[in-house]
């Protein structure tokens, strides 16, 4: 006899039907309120999926199994809710270490339901390994479903961890407990129920009055916005902060364009950073990093920040650990909360307003400088090939305000870092953490599949696209709205520049590509090449008036060097 399963108002999964341990997973999936799952099946996993998907949840197929990951990944990153992926037992696991490893770096929140091969017997062994020791060698957090009996506690664990760690963690659910029935009365209260309500948290006074300390002490202030900084309340008590200390405002590049049209913003801090905002960050004697963990990116490996006093408004109290920074001052607390301590506490000590803010230096952050930037390489390019700077910022000024931008590593991925200008209503994602290609095109369909509602445009070197280049068939089957846009130097840019001394390595670092207008038009998806001035102006265009994604294949010279890397 079976009977309809119950969900609560809360969330809460109830049911006194028989049913397999796979369906009962998939009635804990939707009471965790998943709805979008990216998987690709296979017999450790087809018996979960229909369940889940005849409980509402979109599953997207996607093509291999690493990129269903980082598109889980991109969803995460854009709606804050746990990205959740599936995947088959044995080589479906093993596909996904790379994008396992970049969530665990990324700290992202995603549960991956992953099958095992049955505890007993099953094709021979055929598909056997040791899934926790792979999971846990490649980042991910393992949680096995132990039993029918504790299907409730490990599915709650798996998110619970993946929620406030954050981190990527591996559901593991052998096959044959897949299969077994649950045993009757079983029920399933959702992760969010562990967590109680608190409210923000500040940090100690003390700690703030040594914060005040500092600021008083300072010549050169910067105040510097990172990913736990991004809230428009968040922003606006910074940029009030810096008003009232006489600060310049930086972020990291996911906060890239938070400060856009303040007159004190020195724009990104790091490798992309301007020329003259490079000069700054070395100049500046207190860097107030708030929701930022000074990371190897935002440092440029520890080359900025030598001479300043390092003061850390965080909610994390580990958010040091992993970057190796040191901290002269570290208030553990919501931004919003400990920044209003903080403003409280300066009172009416806030005479000295000028500090970092001279004339001087107000009216060289008056000027755009990316022109700057342009005069470094004004050099003579390649026929029918276009410079990357340029065609970034031809691509900016066609592109709407309001959209996510998901830019690559390697070579080319700085032009678009650098080019593309910040916005109030844009995001940013980066997709290189653990110094891996070949993710944005795939991180780019998470995005676009989570949010409908903005165009996401992904650039992706021709290298790295090569990697990913299966998932233009995702995107055109689910019709994701994404401008892809290949930097293609058909080379691997980034070893081209560094072994341009040796010819024999030069020219082994060159790869010819395929006409990606072609691929993509196999795929059904529209596109057109550039390789002069004007021409992606006009595939941006094409792009807008359409529906689903398209593909602009970017012909870059190779004469024009990325100075963040060579500089
Ligand atoms: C998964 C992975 N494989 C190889 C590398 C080494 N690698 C770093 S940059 C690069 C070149 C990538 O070429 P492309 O995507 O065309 O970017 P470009 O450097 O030309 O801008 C390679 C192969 C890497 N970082 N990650
Ligand atoms: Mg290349």
């Amino acid at each position: 006899m079976r009977e309809l399963s119950v969900k609560t108002p809360r969330g809460r999964a109830d049911s006194a039907r028989e049913c397999s341990v796979a369906e009962a997973m998939a009635d804990a999936f939707a009471a965790e309120g998943v709805d979008t799952v990216f998987a690709l099946m296979g017999d450790g996993n087809m018996h979960f999926l229909p369940h889940l998907r005849r409980r509402g949840a979109q599953i997207y197929n996607v093509r291999h199994e690493n990129m269903a990951l980082a598109m889980a990944d991109g969803y995460y990153r854009v709606t804050g809710r746990v990205g959740v992926c599936s995947v088959t037992c044995g080589p479906g696991l093993t596909q996904i270490s790379t994008c396992l490893m970049i969530a665990r770096r990324r700290h992202s929140a995603v549960v991956i339901m992953a099958g095992d091969s049955a505890r007993v017997g099953g094709y021979g062994g055929l598909q056997e390994m040791d899934q926790r020791a792979f999971v846990e060698a490649s980042g991910g957090i393992f949680q096995p479903v132990r039993l029918p009996e504790t299907l409730d506690q490990d599915v709650r664990s798996a998110f619970h961890s993946a929620r406030v760690l954050p981190a990527p963690v591996v559901l593991n659910v052998p096959i044959d407990i897949q299969l077994a029935h649950m045993p009757s009365g079983w029920s399933y209260a959702p992760s969010d129920t562990l967590i109680s309500a608190c409210g923000p948290l500040s940090a100690p006074v003390d700690d703030v009055d040594r914060v005040v300390e500092l600021i008083e002490l300072s010549e050169r202030p910067v105040i510097l916005a990172g990913r736990g900084a991004m809230d428009p309340s968040t922003v606006a008590a910074l940029e009030e902060l810096a008003d009232t200390t006489g600060a310049l405002l930086a972020t990291t590049l996911p906060a890239k364009g938070v400060f856009a049209g303040n007159p004190f913003d020195l724009g990104v801090a790091g490798g992309y950073a301007s020329t003259l905002g490079f000069r700054l960050l070395e100049n500046a004697d207190l860097i107030v990093a708030v929701g930022a963990s000074l990371s190897y990116y935002t440092t440029h490996g520890d080359r900025l920040f030598a001479n300043a006093r390092i003061v850390h408004v965080n909610r994390d109290a580990n958010a040091l650990v992993a970057d190796r920074r040191r901290a002269d001052a570290m208030l553990i607390g919501d931004a919003a909360a400990t920044l209003g301590v903080l403003s409280e506490r300066l009172g009416s000590r806030r005479a000295r307003a000028v500090r970092y803010r001279t004339p001087e230096i107000v009216e060289q952050l008056a000027h755009d400088p990316r022109v700057a930037e342009l005069e470094l390489f004004d050099t003579e390019i390649e026929a029918d090939t276009v410079d990357p700077r340029r065609l970034a910022m031809e691509i900016d000024e066609a592109l709407p305000d309001a959209c996510v931008i998901v830019s690559c590593g390697a070579h080319s991925g700085s032009f678009p870092g650098r080019f593309l200008t910040g916005k109030r209503s844009r995001q940013f994602i980066h997709s290189s953490e653990f110094g891996a290609i070949g993710q944005a095109m795939s991180t780019a369909i998470g995005v676009a599949l989570a949010h409908g509602d903005r165009l996401v445009v992904a650039f992706e070197g021709d290298g790295a696209a090569m990697m990913n280049i299966q998932e233009l068939d995702t995107a055109a089957r689910y019709g994701a709205r994404i401008l892809f846009v290949i930097l293609n130097d058909e080379a691997f840019g980034t070893e081209l520049h560094r072994l341009r001394a040796d010819p024999d390595a030069y020219e082994l670092a060159q790869i010819a590509s395929p006409d990606f207008v072609a691929v993509a038009r196999a795929f059904g998806i529209d596109g057109s090449s550039v390789r002069r001035r004007g021409e992606a102006r006009t595939g941006v265009l094409r792009c807008l008036n359409g529906t689903g994604p398209y593909l602009l294949d970017a012909r870059i010279s190779r004469r024009v060097v990325n100075v963040a890397m060579f500089g």
